[in-house]
């Protein structure tokens, strides 16, 4: 399923290394000059993504039925985030930017707009994910990340789930949570096996 719906993909999300400016958090913040990432590379953090159309038709998509089928997305809603629609709306932005993991995938499918994931790599390093109408992601369990919007302060986008939904975020440090444990053996202690600097303690 990872490997299904990539055409274009690239035309709506794009990933780029962050610079550590304190400028206002919907720039998009690139370092210079710029360093962009490969998509593949973010696979290697966990972070799975796709392109389907976007828009207003979600229910009639049979690409998005499949990727529900084959991951078990059997929850869905909707959240639009603009002042005007969203309660306690300058309260919400601010903790969407606070960095947290979840102990579940946090998954998004971008309808309409446009936002940042922003997502921590091996290093540490935040790397940013644009992600404008029709690019759909999943951050996994026990990742580190943040979201926000982007200057255009607009995006739809469709929540999924498997199962009862869990919003919940446990803001950074959360380290001895089962997740990130699980997170760190999967994707992040790959990368130091082998260097004995790090793993000979
Ligand atoms: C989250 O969990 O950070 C959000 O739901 C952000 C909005 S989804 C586009
Ligand atoms: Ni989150």
């Amino acid at each position: 399923m990872e490997h299904e719906f990539q055409d274009g993909k690239e035309g709506v999300i794009q990933a780029w290394y962050m610079d550590d400016s304190d400028e206002d958090q919907r720039l998009p913040h690139h370092r210079e000059p710029k360093e962009f990432i490969p998509l593949n590379k973010l696979s290697e953090l966990g972070v799975i993504s796709w392109r389907l159309k976007g828009g207003d038709n979600h229910e009639d998509d049979e690409n998005l039925k499949k990727i529900r089928e084959a991951r078990g997305y059997t929850y869905v809603d909707i959240c639009e985030i603009c002042p005007e629609k969203m309660p306690n709306y300058e309260a919400k932005i601010k903790s969407f930017f606070e960095e947290h993991l979840h102990i579940d995938e946090e998954i998004r499918y971008c309808l309409e707009g446009s936002g940042y994931f922003d997502v921590r790599d091996q290093d540490d390093c935040w790397i940013r994910v644009a992600v404008k109408k029709g690019g759909m992601i999943v951050l996994p369990a026990g990742i580190y990340h943040r979201f926000t919007l982007d200057t255009d302060n607009y995006i739809k986008a469709l929540r999924l789930f498997v199962g009862e939904p869990v919003w919940t975020p446990y803001n950074r440090p959360h380290d001895h949570l089962p997740a990130r444990k699980e997170y760190i053996d999967a994707f992040v202690k790959k990368e130091e096996a082998g260097n004995p600097a790090i793993t000979a303690h």
